[in-house]
């Protein structure tokens, strides 16, 4: 029997030994060198004992090993549950025992403070770092670079990624072989990726854009990738030369055109840049346009669904548009209390179906149910349309979200832990625009009567539980929060009051 994940992403590149991943040091991984070092992780995993559905959660830095134990996990079954490096114990805690992971792999420097987290929730715990070093790698030196690949069907899991709600806990997304899969096929063909392609890859890999899109389409199509530790802009316009694509956030379209030696010259021979996870403002389409003569596809995704929408690769790509819905997905905008579908032109929730979406959030039956519908639509929580051309436009959030620099923040996640804080009545945490990062969080607190919140204080305090990412920008306190009729504090009035807040 087969494992159709590992077979088209992997299997179909044993033994060759052609480029797939360029690394900072200016050596070359060949596929055939990926997948011996990815059997011997996989040998290592089952050295601990795990068997085929235990979940492994992977806390480390972007490296060759991190990328190979996504490999060795589909490989033997495993279901992958990378995690943001950037998370604290107390993130990571809810993560590991939440998915029943039974095998947590960290960094060496967090061992201390991650032990206590495995122990509580039952896991075994292991170290790997970035220069395949730690417990989890001398237990994989000596194992043999083939591995047994565990057969599997297309609904079977193959990954989680954790996804913060609105109001509660994070949800973990179950990812199947045929989400993925399917996904991947989808814009290997649509966006033409061959084995001729060299991929940019400077995303992290712990989400559904680097892992999900930018790899498996990597893999799928046999090319290479220049797989870069992180953004760095002047890393990325010294290696553009060899490449001849780029997946990027929108932030690293902005940071590219504030760069003197981001020309048209060094972008002549690329074939492709495409710009996802959170909008891309027209002016930055309209200005890479003018800089480089390059048009940025947008394409639309998320978590939950990999990618449902592309702006065409033949065909006008429209600056503030996501494009049509990918060949085998469909989309319609409904009405968010009715879910009736609206015509052509009108506002409403983007709902999506295919083979891309997800199986459910594990464990969570009523937050499902609450999403996705029996008949298998997903209500996305986004807010678009779709305009005269067919082209669908988002034009908001139905759900209280702020994208920074392509990752979520959940102003409830905030908010709970500052209304605690002394002095602090209530907040309001908000999204504000930011040059750079799209939006970035700001946080309003409320004063409890007669008493001064001491913002420095605060965040110290948020920075000891939440990733640095998710902290406030700023933190501004007033005397009470704006209020509707109903009581509902007014999130879009404090937007427009510190709209202007990071312009220069
Ligand atoms: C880093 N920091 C951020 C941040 N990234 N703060 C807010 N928003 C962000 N996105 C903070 C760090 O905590 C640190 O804070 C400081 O900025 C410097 O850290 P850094 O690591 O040097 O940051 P930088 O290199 O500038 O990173 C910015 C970035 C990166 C935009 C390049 O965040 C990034 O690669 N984002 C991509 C995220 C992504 O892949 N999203 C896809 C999700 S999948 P301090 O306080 O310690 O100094 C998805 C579905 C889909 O959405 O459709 O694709
Ligand atoms: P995540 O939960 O991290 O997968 O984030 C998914 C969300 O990112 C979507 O629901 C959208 O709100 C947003 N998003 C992704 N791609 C785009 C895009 N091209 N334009 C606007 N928003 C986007």
């Amino acid at each position: 029997m087969a494992n159709p994940l590992y077979d088209a992403l992997f299997g179909q590149h044993t033994g060759q030994s052609t480029p797939f991943l360029h690394l900072p040091d200016g050596t070359t991984l060949t596929h055939a060198d990926f997948l011996e070092r990815a059997a011997q992780l996989a040998n290592a995993l089952i050295k601990c004992g795990l068997a085929t559905g235990d979940r492994v959660a992977l806390q480390i830095e972007k490296s060759v090993d991190a990328l190979a134990l996504y490999a060795a996990c589909v490989q033997r079954g495993l279901v992958f549950l990378p995690l943001n490096p950037a998370y604290t114990a107390a993130e990571v805690s809810y993560f590991v025992s939440n998915s029943g992971a039974r095998l947590l792999i960290c960094d060496p420097v967090n061992a201390d403070a991650l032990r206590p987290v495995a122990s509580d929730a039952g896991a075994r715990i292991e170290t790997l770092d970035t220069a395949a070093r730690g417990s989890f790698a001398t237990l994989a030196k000596e194992l043999p670079t083939t591995s047994e690949t565990v057969p599997r069907e297309g609904d079977d899991l193959a990954a989680f990624l954790y996804t913060s709600g609105t109001t509660g806990r994070s949800k973990g997304a179950m990812m199947t072989q045929t989400n993925l899969l399917s996904n991947a096929r989808t814009l290997t063909d649509l966006w033409q990726f061959t084995e001729r392609d060299v991929l940019l890859h400077a995303l992290p890999i712990f989400h559904t854009h680097g892992l999900f899109v930018a790899t498996n389409v990597m893999l799928l199509a046999g090319g290479a990738m220049v797989f870069m530790p992180k953004l760095d802009v002047d890393a990325l316009i010294t290696a553009m030369p060899r490449a001849t694509a780029l997946m990027g956030v929108p932030t690293f379209y902005t940071r590219l055109l504030d760069h003197a030696d981001f020309t048209s010259e060094l972008t002549r021979h690329m074939r492709l840049f495409i710009s996802g996870s959170a909008p891309l403002l027209a002016e930055t389409h309209k200005a890479f346009e003018a800089r480089t003569g390059h048009r940025i596809l947008e394409r639309y995704g998320m978590t939950e669904t990999n990618m449902n929408t592309s702006n065409p690769y033949d065909g006008p790509r429209r600056a503030g548009t996501v494009g049509f819905a990918l060949p085998d997905v469909e989309l319609k905008v409904t009405n968010p209390d009715t879910g009736k579908t609206l015509p052509q032109g009108e506002i409403g929730v983007i709902e999506v179906r295919g083979p891309n979406v997800f199986k459910g959030y594990w464990q969570m039956p009523e937050k499902t149910a609450a999403e996705l519908r029996p008949d298998g639509w997903f209500i996305t929580g986004d807010l678009g349309l779709i305009d005269d051309l067919g082209y669908v436009q988002i034009v908001g959030r139905g759900k209280d979200l702020i994208i920074s620099g392509g990752y979520n923040i959940y102003p409830k996640e905030l908010e709970v832990i500052l209304d605690d804080q002394p002095g602090v009545l209530e907040s309001a945490v908000i999204g504000v625009p930011h040059g750079d990062l799209g939006e970035a969080p700001v946080a309003v607190l409320a004063r409890a009567k007669g008493q001064d919140p001491d913002p420095e204080a605060i965040l110290k305090t948020l920075g000891t539980q939440l990733a640095r990412f998710k902290c406030p920008r700023k933190v501004i306190v007033v005397d009470e929060l704006p209020r509707n009729t109903m009581g509902k504090v007014q999130k879009n009035v404090l937007r427009a009051d510190h709209a202007d807040l990071f312009k220069a």
